[in-house]
């Protein structure tokens, strides 16, 4: 029997370089000769990124935050029928930007709806399946929105006050305290190079072992 992929998810809050060291963590695990697909959220499919746009796009008509947050879990039902079960089943890894972590963290933190509810979908949807390893890119979240307004035009997420990503960092922070075993934490505050030295440190123990 063939044996499941890993899957391996990065985190972080606005401008924290996730593309950027995605691009690093992707070669790194090629040079390793590890067969991969790298994906989004919200995203992975054309119907996934059809509803990315509507959740990044500004619109007169605000958006409640429930809305929001059942159109990240359709897209997530999507991604993971359509993209990542499919893979992980033949052995292939997933290399994901973003999953449920976001979720908690935007959905939960940054807009204050019951991480509960959030269980409750994310139950139904995934049925179990998690990471096997969560990068989480940490920064001061006004240095992440420097790099972020220096870089692109600011979508619907990255108009938000300082308090809603304050509290996203929290929420991420919390997340990566309660489980040790899945997270590590990188300093993305630090010089590229520092920040990819410390990405091979935890890659290679992820795929080696202590
Ligand atoms: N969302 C997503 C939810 O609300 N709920 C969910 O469940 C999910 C899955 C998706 C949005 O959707 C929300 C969260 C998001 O707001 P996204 O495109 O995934 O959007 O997220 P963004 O944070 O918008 O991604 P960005 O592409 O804007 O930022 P990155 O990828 O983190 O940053 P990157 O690599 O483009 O780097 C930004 C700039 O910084 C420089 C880079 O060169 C670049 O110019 N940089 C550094 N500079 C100095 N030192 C370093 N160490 C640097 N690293 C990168």
């Amino acid at each position: 029997m063939t044996e499941r992929g890993r899957f391996i998810t990065v985190e972080g809050g606005e401008g924290v370089g996730k593309t950027t060291n995605i691009e690093y963590i992707q070669e790194f695990l090629e040079q390793r000769s590890i067969d991969l697909i790298c994906t989004r959220e919200p995203g992975g499919t054309p119907l996934a990124e059809a509803i990315r746009d509507l959740l990044l796009a500004k619109s007169d008509e605000s958006m409640h935050a429930t809305s929001e947050l059942l159109l990240v879990f359709a897209a997530r039902a999507q991604h993971l029928e359509s993209v990542i079960r499919p893979a992980l089943a033949t052995g292939q890894w997933v290399l994901c930007d973003r999953f449920t972590d976001a979720t908690y963290a935007y959905q939960g933190g940054g807009r204050g709806l019951n991480s509960e509810h959030i269980a409750l979908l994310e139950n139904l949807v995934q049925q179990g399946l998690q990471p096997d390893l969560t990068i989480l890119l940490d920064i001061d979240p006004e240095i992440g929105m420097q790099r972020a307004r220096a870089r692109a035009e600011l979508d619907r997420f990255e108009v938000e006050s300082a308090y809603f990503f304050e509290q996203v960092r929290k929420s991420y922070l919390d997340r990566a305290s309660q489980y040790p075993q899945r997270f590590a934490v990188i300093d993305a505050g630090l010089p590229l190079a520092d920040v990819q030295r410390n990405l091979s440190k935890s890659l290679l123990r992820f795929c080696d072992g202590p």
